[in-house]
Formats: C-alpha cells, sequence, structure tokens
C-alpha cells in the first residue's frame, strides 16, 4: 500500500475526483497535494474529510510517547478554558508555542515572554503532564537546538506531532528536518492521515489537525476563509468612543460598545481587512445587509453581553482578538456555536 508522502493519504489510481487519487502510481504525492503545492488549487480539498474520532485513534495508538502540541499563539492566550489541553491529559506533552510572529511589532520579547510565563505557570498547576514549553519562531536556530535537547534529556525517540488542524505541525516537521517532504497550505485539514518520518535514530509523526468546533474557520467557506486568516503581523485598529458604537468585521463579528464615558475598543484581525463603525442606531441596518454573508452553511449568530469595568481581552478563534478599554458595556454578535473567550492576557 503506498501512502503520499504529502498528507498519507493511500494513493489510489480508479476515482479520478476521490482522494488520494494519481494517475501513476509511481507518483509520491496525490492529485491534491500536487495540485495544492504547485497551483494553490484548492478543487480537490475538502476541509472535513477527517474527524476527531480518527485522530484520537491514531493518538492511542502512541500512548507512551511524547506528544509535541503546537499552539497557535492566539490559542495561547485562551489554552485554560479550552478543550484541547483535556485530549492530552494522559500524555506527556512538549508545548511548542508557534505563530508568535503574528503578535503586534509593538509587543516586545520581554512582554511576550512575561505573558507566556503566567499563563504557563497556571496551565501546569492544571496540567502537570506539560513538561516543557519553547516558542518556535523568536530564535529559530536555538528552537531546532533546543527541541533536541528535550528530546535528549527526555528520553524520546518517537514523538508525535499534533494539535489543532492548521496550527502549523507539517511545516514545523519540514523545518526541523530541513526538508519540504509534507504539504503545508494555509487551509485545514491538510494533513490527512499520519505520516512516519524517519530521521537518524528519531521517529516524527506528522498527524492530521485536530477539528475545533470553538473556531470560526470550521465554518467558513475556503474563500473568506483565506482573506480572514491571520498569517502576518497584525496591525491593530483602535478607535475611541465616547457615544454608543457599533463595529462590524464584515458580516462575521458585530461588536457593539455602550460607554459610561469615554471607551476604547482595538481589534486585532487579518490586516487587509477594515473593521467598520457606525453609530450604534443605525447598527442593524449595515448588519442586515451583510449578516452571515460568508458563512459556509447560515447559522444563526447569537447575541452575549459583557459588562466591563476596566478593561477585557476577547479571543473570537480563527478570526482574531478585540480589547476593550473603559467602562462599559458590550453586545458581541458571533457565531453562536463559536465560544467567546475572555482572556486574562494584557496585551
Ligand atoms: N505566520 C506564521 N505562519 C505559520 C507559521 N508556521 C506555519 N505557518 C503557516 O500556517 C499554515 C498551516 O501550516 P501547516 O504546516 O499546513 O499546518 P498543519 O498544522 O500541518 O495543518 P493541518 O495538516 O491542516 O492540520 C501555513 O500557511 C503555514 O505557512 C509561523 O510560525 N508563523
Ligand atoms: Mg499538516
Amino acid at each position: 500500500m503506498k501512502k503520499c508522502k504529502g498528507c498519507g493519504i493511500e494513493l489510489q489510481q480508479k476515482d479520478r475526483e476521490g482522494i488520494g487519487y494519481v494517475s501513476n502510481m509511481e507518483q509520491d504525492y496525490c492529485q491534491r497535494c500536487f495540485r495544492l503545492l504547485h497551483y494553490g488549487d484548492t478543487t480537490h480539498f475538502k476541509t472535513n474529510y477527517v474527524t476527531n474520532e480518527k485522530i484520537l485513534n491514531i493518538f492511542r495508538k502512541y500512548s507512551n510517547e511524547l506528544f509535541v502540541l503546537i499552539i497557535d499563539i492566539l490559542d495561547v492566550f485562551c489554552l485554560k478554558d479550552d478543550d484541547l489541553l483535556e485530549m492530552f491529559r494522559d500524555k506527556n506533552v512538549l508545548l511548542l508555542i508557534n505563530k508568535t510572529d503574528i503578535l503586534p511589532e509593538n509587543i516586545s520579547d520581554k512582554k511576550i515572554n512575561a505573558i507566556l510565563t503566567r499563563i504557563l505557570f497556571d496551565l501546569n498547576r492544571k496540567y502537570p503532564n506539560i513538561k516543557a514549553a519553547i516558542m518556535t519562531n523568536k530564535f529559530e536556530k536555538a528552537f531546532n537546538e533546543q527541541f533536541f535537547l528535550i528530546l535528549s534529556e527526555m528520553k524520546a525517540k518517537r514523538v508525535v506531532f499534533c494539535g489543532w488542524a492548521n496550527a502549523g505541525k507539517s511545516s514545523l516537521i519540514n523545518k526541523l528536518l530541513h526538508m519540504s517532504s509534507l504539504t503545508a497550505s494555509m487551509y485545514p485539514g491538510t494533513t490527512l492521515e499520519e505520516i512516519q518520518i524517519n530521521y537518524k535514530d528519531y521517529q516524527f509523526i506528522d498527524t492530521p489537525g485536530l477539528v475545533d468546533v470553538n473556531n470560526y474557520t470550521t465554518y467558513l467557506n475556503l474563500e473568506k476563509y483565506r482573506l480572514s486568516k491571520i498569517d502576518k503581523t497584525i496591525k491593530p485598529q483602535i478607535f475611541q468612543l465616547s457615544d454608543p458604537q457599533s463595529y462590524f468585521y464584515d458580516g462575521l463579528l458585530r461588536v457593539d460598545i455602550i460607554p459610561e464615558k469615554k471607551a476604547s475598543v482595538s481589534f486585532y484581525i487579518n490586516s487587509q481587512n477594515k473593521i467598520h463603525r457606525t453609530k450604534y442606531e443605525n447598527g442593524d441596518d449595515y448588519y442586515q445587509m451583510h449578516y452571515c454573508e460568508f458563512i459556509l452553511r447560515i447559522k444563526p449568530l447569537g447575541i452575549t453581553e459583557y459588562k466591563i469595568k476596566n478593561k477585557q481581552l476577547f479571543i473570537i478563534k480563527g478570526l482574531g482578538m478585540f480589547k476593550v478599554n473603559g467602562r462599559c458595556r458590550i453586545r458581541v454578535h458571533s457565531l453562536n456555536k463559536v465560544k467567546i473567550f475572555e482572556s486574562e492576557v494584557d496585551i
């Protein structure tokens, strides 16, 4: 049985439109990986191919090995309230904090370190199975060295790379092993099966990304996903207000802010997209025009209300985050299914 080197799927010649298709069994990459890598073509891309049940079954096979959990920095900010670490409670975990380069430039390395130290200190009390944590891309060379040092300290020879879809697992293995054979792409659900890679006396196992029901990207069509995904350094969009205002991220998210006196709000989203502001009383008109326009299947947007006394950071996974300063009431209109995380992080 031959498998695709990029995504791990079994290769087949029978079904042209099916997953794993190759015109010739000599080929190492399936049609989907080939077209994705060379033409950025997503015609054969199905984001809902892998289920969490299937991925958890892969993990079960490696229960005694080291699990390297790769986490997007914005997900780290709400990790304490998320479901991810619960899935690894009984496993030895090394956390790799990825994509720190997307944080705004004004957040210094010192500040990032302080924020992460605090988060990890709290997490470790709840999850003593987290053995270590490293940032992946602040000091790249040092990261590779540190990573292998930890593996040797932990006497880990077989390592399972895991995490939410699109966290950067396959790219990271490629980078660590100075290769490019694993398919990495901007779309979630790229890796389809486990892939074993032997390197010196190690075995690295790449796995498909877990589907996160609390992430907007799970519900967006590919086009909108591409436009809203944060892949570059965020430039915050900051607004001051003294009257009630409504802020819109297309039809995806609406935040109404009713300040007691003065307030400010900063949005951290893909900087190609601009937050639209209207007076609160005109908010409904704009909303009706853009309501749910990009969401795969129409899903009701729910409203959640909060009272802010001083300041609060909110994480909307897959879209970004926003921070409100000043005493105010806010109403967040967002996908019902997606949890809004309130984070203690002070950025
Ligand atoms: N900005 C930034 N982007 C990154 C980083 N690491 C990976 N990416 C991007 O994240 C996207 C996902 O990368 P993959 O390696 O395919 O992620 P994955 O976790 O293997 O994804 P699945 O197989 O779908 O679960 C790609 O667009 C990468 O270029 C990083 O450190 N910073
Ligand atoms: Mg992958």
